[in-house]
């Protein structure tokens, strides 16, 4: 692989050595790279040889802890951009001057699953950035749901080690569906509200192109003048918050555990950049006074209708790393990568974290110098009196390491005037080990959040709880999750209790504080608020050989039209002819790609290869899965008889026939119009 130059630069460049000329890492040109250092042909391999035994030993290193949450993750590059200046909320400098970019570095992630995990397991997303700022990095580490299963940093090496797979049997991988993590749910009465969240379709992204971002806890932003506004951030994808059914999750994590990623390197490589809106809700302390829960409590959300979103800026992604290990893997955020006009608050949630970062990472990156690799490296001067540790990658020069002093003039000072300063804030009280009576009301917001859902999306919900404790083989602990369900909502816990067949095993049990009504909030509902249309949507067109080329070609241009892109599946890989026997090159073939990669499907095979498809069972499942999991199907008339084969009617909701070019309209219209057949569901719910 080739490395950039080290500062340095060579000295005497030997003039028969090529340029691309293998090396060690000692720059030794290796004249043999098949074959190791023998005592004759047939002989002993010897010790000496210096290009094995390095070549081996850096291959034997080549792994490094993977995080112990969040392992799986993918990053990419980007910006973000101010709308205005945000001068009146925070002096932070790249929320200033909207004609500056500041770069950023995002990572998205799942929370449990090992690095190998699949992707669309349910799971939170994590949902990290790292701004690049000319005052320095500053960290936004937040997840895809604004609420915490926890509210006390104490409990997350249970909250973790309870999702985890058991440590006697290493198992089961990435999933929360299972009896620890139950038990330790249906235990923990403060992780109702995110539990909601969860089994919401949010656990299970369309893309991460498609998902919200949060901060969770509540952050301070203080302006130069020392106002001080309290903040939780926002961020929006243009393309809107979309989910996967679970059925379909549960296909793709076999037929492509890379779904998520893959998704996103493909379309930062065709140049198509996801966005974000970021905002933030900022109120007083005085307006949190008010609320009627305590905004250092993580598990519960100020509710947009209460403080609306305050946009700030654009946050764009548009370029794939270099190298995954070397970026997405090495990068370390931390939510104490602060700026000036950014500051934290005293949630108990956040103070634990503060600790818990930087702590792993020295683990995980082997030393305390991590933050000189280029993909954590500050983007603008740094220069203290630090030294030494493993790795240092930089050569101080001077004889001084200590501050004061009056040996160097030219050594860094401290800036009272433009240094970080923590914006004070009153503290008192005796030293407790307790849990503020504020945090007590586990149960009303999960009740708000419930009932501010579409009915299908509180389906969803339901079922992936009958799913979960389904999976979990105790039952005295599906019976306490069922009474921590009625304590929310009566309902829920009667469907998911009806849907385990156990009607009657709703325990009993006392709410600290009885759930109240609160006022809904239609924010929360994902289907509610996704603009509608196809931006961002992936068309599976299945082929033959004779496709018409004249209908192929339209439905591309059409489709690009509205920014969605056609995939074309053959029934082998190899080349297809069209029509006008031009070569039409597919991109998957049938047994490989199975309907759920797609958010619409049309089978358009030519009429006289459409009995190919019909003798051919994968074509038939293909167009089951795609009815089975709420998609637009559009289909040739010679096709027609398949979706009998797949059990579909030949006419109906999201079934769009295609005689010829003129009906791509109905169907991207129809596609367009809603994100599922949703009728469809609940037909059979
Ligand atoms: Fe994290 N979390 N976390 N977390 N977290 C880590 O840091 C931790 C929490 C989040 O892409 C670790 O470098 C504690 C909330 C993201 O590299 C670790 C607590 C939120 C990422 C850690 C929390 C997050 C992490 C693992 C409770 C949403 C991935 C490796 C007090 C606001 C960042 C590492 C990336 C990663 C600790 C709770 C988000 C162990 C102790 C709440 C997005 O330090």
């Amino acid at each position: 692989m080739a490395e950039k130059p080290t500062p340095g630069g060579e000295t005497h460049q030997s003039t028969n050595r090529r340029k691309d000329s293998l090396t060690t890492n000692q720059g030794i040109v290796v004249s043999d790279n098949q074959n190791s250092l023998k005592a004759g042909a047939r002989g002993p391999t010897l010790l000496e040889d210096f290009v094995l035994r390095e070549k081996i030993t850096h291959f034997d290193h080549e792994r490094i802890p993977e995080r112990v949450v969040h392992a799986r993750g993918y990053g990419a590059r980007g910006f973000f951009e101010p709308i205005q200046s945000h001068a009146d909320l925070t002096s932070a400098e790249f929320l200033q001057d909207p004609t500056v970019q500041t770069p950023v570095f995002v990572r998205f992630s799942t929370v449990a699953g090992s690095a190998g995990s699949a992707d669309t397991v349910r799971d939170v997303r994590g949902f990290a950035i790292k701004f690049y700022t000319s005052a320095g990095n500053y960290d936004l580490v937040g997840n895809n749901i604004p609420v915490f299963f926890i509210q006390d940093a104490i409990k997350f090496p249970d909250l973790v080690h309870a999702v985890k797979p058991a440590p006697d049997r290493a198992f089961p991988q990435a999933q929360s569906a299972h009896d620890s993590f139950w038990d330790f749910a249906s235990l923990t009465p403060e992780s109702t509200h995110m539990l909601f969240w969860a089994m919401s379709d949010r656990g299970i992204p369309r893309s991460f192109r498609m998902m919200d971002g949060f901060g969770v806890h509540t952050f301070r932003m203080i302006n130069a003048k020392g106002k001080v506004s309290l903040v939780k951030f926002h961020l929006r994808p243009k393309l809107g918050a979309l989910s996967l059914v679970w059925e379909e999750a549960v296909c793709l994590a076999g037929a492509d555990p890379d779904f998520h990623r893959r998704d996103l390197w493909n379309s930062l490589a065709r140049g198509d950049f996801p966005e974000w809106e970021l905002s933030v809700q900022a109120f007083t302390e005085e307006e949190a006074e008010q609320f009627d829960f305590d905004v250092l409590d993580p598990t519960k959300i100020v509710p947009e209708e209460v403080i609306p979103l305050r946009p700030l800026g654009r946050l764009v992604l548009n370029e794939n790393v270099d190298n995954f290990f070397a970026e997405t893997e090495q990068i370390a955020f931390c939510p104490a990568n602060l700026v000036p006009g950014i500051d934290l608050s005293d949630d108990p949630l956040l103070q634990g974290r503060l600790f818990s970062y930087l702590d792993t990472q020295l683990t995980r990156l082997g030393g305390p110098n991590f933050h000189q690799l280029p993909v954590n490296r500050a983007r603008c001067p740094v220069a203290n009196f630090q030294r030494d540790g493993h790795m240092q990658m930089n050569t101080p020069v001077g004889a001084v390491a200590h501050e004061p002093n009056s040996l160097d003039a030219g050594a860094p000072r401290e800036n009272p005037r433009s240094g970080f300063r923590t914006s004070p804030q009153p503290v008192q009280g005796e030293k407790v080990r307790v849990r503020s009576e504020t945090f007590a009301d586990h149960y009303s917001q999960a009740r708000m959040f419930y009932r501010s859902l579409l009915p299908m999306e509180q389906q969803h919900l339901i079922a992936a709880f009958a799913f979960e404790l389904g999976k979990c083989h105790e039952p005295a602990l599906r019976k306490r999750m069922l009474g921590r369900l009625a304590l929310v909502e009566q309902e829920v816990a009667e469907q998911v209790a009806q849907k385990l067949g156990m009607p009657d095993g709703i325990e009993q049990l006392e709410p600290a504080i009885a759930a109240r009504d609160l006022a809904p909030s239609p924010a929360v509902s994902q289907y509610a608020n996704a603009p509608l249309g196809l931006a961002g949507k992936l068309i599976g067109l299945l082929v033959t050989d004779g496709i018409d080329a004249e209908l192929y070609e339209s439905l591309l241009e059409k489709a690009a039209a509205e920014e969605a892109r056609v995939s074309v599946v053959a029934l082998t890989i190899g080349d297809v002819m069209t029509s006008r026997e031009e070569i039409l090159t597919p991109e998957h073939f049938l047994s490989g790609a199975p309907s759920a990669l797609f958010d619409v499907i049309v089978v358009a095979p030519s009429a006289e290869n459409a009995s190919l498809l019909l003798e051919y069972p994968p074509a038939a499942q293909w167009v089951r899965d795609a009815f089975a999991h709420l998609k637009v199907i559009g289909i040739v008339e010679s096709a027609k008889e398949l979706l009998e084969l797949a059990g579909a009617p030949a006419e109906g909701a999201g079934i769009v026939p295609i005689r010829d070019a003129t009906d791509w309209d109905a169907l991207l219209n129809v596609a367009g119009n809603s994100h599922r057949v949703w009728e469809r569901e609940l037909a059979r719910s």
